[in-house]
């Protein structure tokens, strides 16, 4: 029995040596002092030797199992040491390594676009209305002199939402919005996302960008809106940017004009962003219709106004030469990131 206690000893402190883990630490504990470990049968044997030599091999057994514990506690401790080391060691930070690069946003085109034309309208004194993409029929049409079965309804194929209910073709319905909550001077611009359900192609998108404005007061005349829309051609495209009118038909205006910029590009010479003509057409405008003032409760008689509308998408290409408006929409970051 000394002898297998010995021999116990031996092998467990061997095997402790060998340890690298806190898991073979427990495994080895288990084997030699657990429930069924090899110390512990030996203890339970002990009921076979002799009383005489039964408190001597107690002392020895005792021995032996007090040593492997306090083995076992020491390369527990060197183990924990060893595990610490190598955590730090992992951890450790390289500051001179390169950091990793951040991939910085852009604005879009639309976006900067828009926001230089708001500050041009903003200097002559505009303030900026808006108002909901889901619209009532009577705001997006009937107030504006669109009654139900008007040519102009077909002209801009509607999203209906139901018979009264469409997604606004246009941003008017901001206008009317406003002549109905205040009386003149009423000096805004209205910009905004506008639907139509039009077929895709490299001009038309279902979804695009407009930009209206209306002027009212009292005594405000053709002059004002040729003067206003001239000073923002000026501003927009360059100083020597001239611009002309040409009669035209809205419901809501009368009378109503188109007006053309001389081609910044080739300044009036002709080229392919003007094709050929030396201008280009840059919006709609009007005198507003006595009509549409007193379906927002302005007395005509008293106030007059000027209206105008055009598309910040197509602000956008003239200005970058984008031919294809659907780039606009795609969040292609090749094309993106050029802006
Ligand atoms: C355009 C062209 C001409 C316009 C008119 C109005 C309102 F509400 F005052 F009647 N808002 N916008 C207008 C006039 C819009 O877009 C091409």
């Amino acid at each position: 029995m000394k002898e297998k206690l010995e021999a116990i000893k031996v092998s467990a402190l061997g095997e402790l040596k060998e340890a690298v883990s806190k898991t073979e630490l427990e495994n080895i504990r288990v084997k030699f002092l657990g429930k069924k470990g090899e110390l512990t049968q030996i203890l339970r044997a002990m009921g076979s030797v002799s009383p005489e030599e039964r408190p001597i091999m107690g002392k020895i057994v005792n021995e032996v199992k007090e040593a492997l514990e306090k083995a076992i506690e020491e390369a527990a401790g060197v183990i924990k040491n060893k595990e610490k080391e190598l955590k730090l060691k992992r951890e450790v930070i390289d500051i001179s390594m390169p950091g990793k690069m951040k991939l910085l946003g852009k604005r879009h085109p639309l976006s900067l676009t828009l926001e230089s034309i708001q500050d041009i309208f903003l200097s002559m004194g505009f303030s900026i209305v808006e108002g909901p993409e889901v619209e009532l029929d009577y705001y997006n049409f009937e107030a504006l002199n669109i009654p139900k079965n008007h040519p102009a309804r077909g002209e801009q194929d509607t999203f209906y939402i139901n018979d009264n209910i469409v997604l606004r073709t246009q941003t008017s319905p901001l206008q009317i919005r406003t002549m109905e909550k205040q009386q003149p001077p009423i000096k805004v611009i209205a910009p905004g996302k506008v639907y139509r359900s039009d077929a895709v192609d490299a001009s038309h998108s279902p979804i695009f960008y407009q930009m209206e404005g209306l002027v009212v007061d009292k005594g405000i005349t053709f002059a004002d809106l040729k003067g206003t829309l001239d000073l923002f051609a000026r501003k927009m495209f360059g100083e020597d940017v001239k611009t002309k009118f040409r009669p035209h038909h809205f419901p809501f205006t009368e009378p109503s004009a188109e007006m053309d910029a001389t081609c910044f590009l080739c300044e009036g010479e002709g080229c392919k962003l003007c094709k050929g003509s030396g201008w280009i057409e840059i919006l709609g405008c009007g005198m507003v219709h006595p009509q549409v003032l007193r379906n927002c409760g302005i007395d005509p008689d008293v106030y007059s106004g000027f209206a105008f509308g055009f598309g910040i998408d197509r602000m956008v290409m003239l200005k970058y030469g984008i031919e294809d408006i659907r780039l606009l929409y795609e969040s292609d970051v090749r094309f993106l990131k050029q802006f």
